[in-house]
């Protein structure tokens, strides 16, 4: 795994250095109280990790959940690279197979092997990324495993069964995630940082306890990039290559929406 816990309540994942920049960048911004707070870099047997708070430590075995934002899960770079030095991988052939047998072309299947692009662009379709602009990737209850079996959910009403899942029914945990993405949508459309950065690859992490308490945290920001001086995003409009647009808030939109829904009138 990429990260373990570090001492008094810190949390150490591999470093990257594109992630590193976001941290100090989201440190100075309005968007600080929605990310884990970040510490710097840290070596431990010669190897380098960004340290940041573990924004479970106040919680009392909590649940979890992360949801993968956006409506494009790969950098528009990516898509550049894979045209210029196309490198087909097998572990991502082995993957859709093992999804659907069906899903690799004649030629993938005669190379064994798919881009990276054309695998992110399936697994966009066969979830609810490309048409809610966000997707449930895992949640894990108070003392239970990990449910990670959402490869497929992609409709709105299997999103919202399985958020009712997460939430075991509670209407006072929906209120409470509710009230935070509200918070989040508003500061996200007023901050720096969002409107000159490329956020891809980035999940909300939800955390709830039995003492009712719930939190919601950007994390992951691996593949969150600078603009270009004086091209910025609105996170809404539609991607065109070129135009960097990665659906960010119409994802954000729907996951309110949906929550909004399992409330009762
Ligand atoms: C994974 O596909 C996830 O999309 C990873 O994103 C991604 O890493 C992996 O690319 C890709 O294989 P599955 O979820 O279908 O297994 P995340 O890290 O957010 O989980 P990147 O680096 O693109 O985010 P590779 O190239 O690391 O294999
Ligand atoms: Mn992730």
């Amino acid at each position: 795994w990429s990260f373990h816990v570090g001492d008094y309540g810190t949390l150490l994942k591999r470093f990257c250095r594109t992630e590193q920049q976001c941290y100090l960048r989201l440190m100075t911004d309005t968007l600080r109280p929605f990310v884990p707070a970040y510490h710097g870099v840290v070596q431990q047997d010669k190897q380098d990790y960004n340290m940041m708070d573990n924004l479970l430590t106040h919680f009392h075995t909590p649940a979890i959940m992360d949801c993968k934002m956006g409506s494009r899960t790969y950098l528009e770079e990516e898509l550049h690279i894979a045209r210029e030095r196309p490198q087909p991988r097998n572990d991502m052939y082995e993957k859709m197979v093992a999804m659907d047998p069906e899903a690799p072309t004649v030629h993938e299947r005669a190379q064994q092997a798919v881009l990276k692009t054309r695998y992110m662009q399936w697994r966009e379709t066969l979830s609810s990324t490309a048409t809610l602009g966000f997707r449930i990737e895992g949640f894990r209850k108070a003392n239970e495993e990990c449910h990670t079996n959402f490869k497929r959910t992609k409709s709105r009403e299997q999103v919202m069964a399985a958020l009712d899942k997460f939430v075991e029914s509670s209407t006072h945990i929906v209120w409470g995630y509710l009230r935070q993405l509200k918070q989040l949508r508003q500061v996200l459309e007023a901050s720096d940082f969002f409107r000159t950065h490329e956020v891809v690859g980035s999940s909300l992490l939800f955390v709830h306890d039995w003492t009712g308490r719930t939190g919601v945290w950007m994390i992951d920001f691996g593949k969150t990039v600078a603009l270009p001086p004086h091209l910025t995003l609105d996170h809404r409009t539609p991607w065109a290559e070129g135009n960097r647009e990665d659906g960010y808030l119409r994802g954000l939109d729907n996951l309110i929406d949906i929550l909004a829904d399992m409330l009762p009138l």
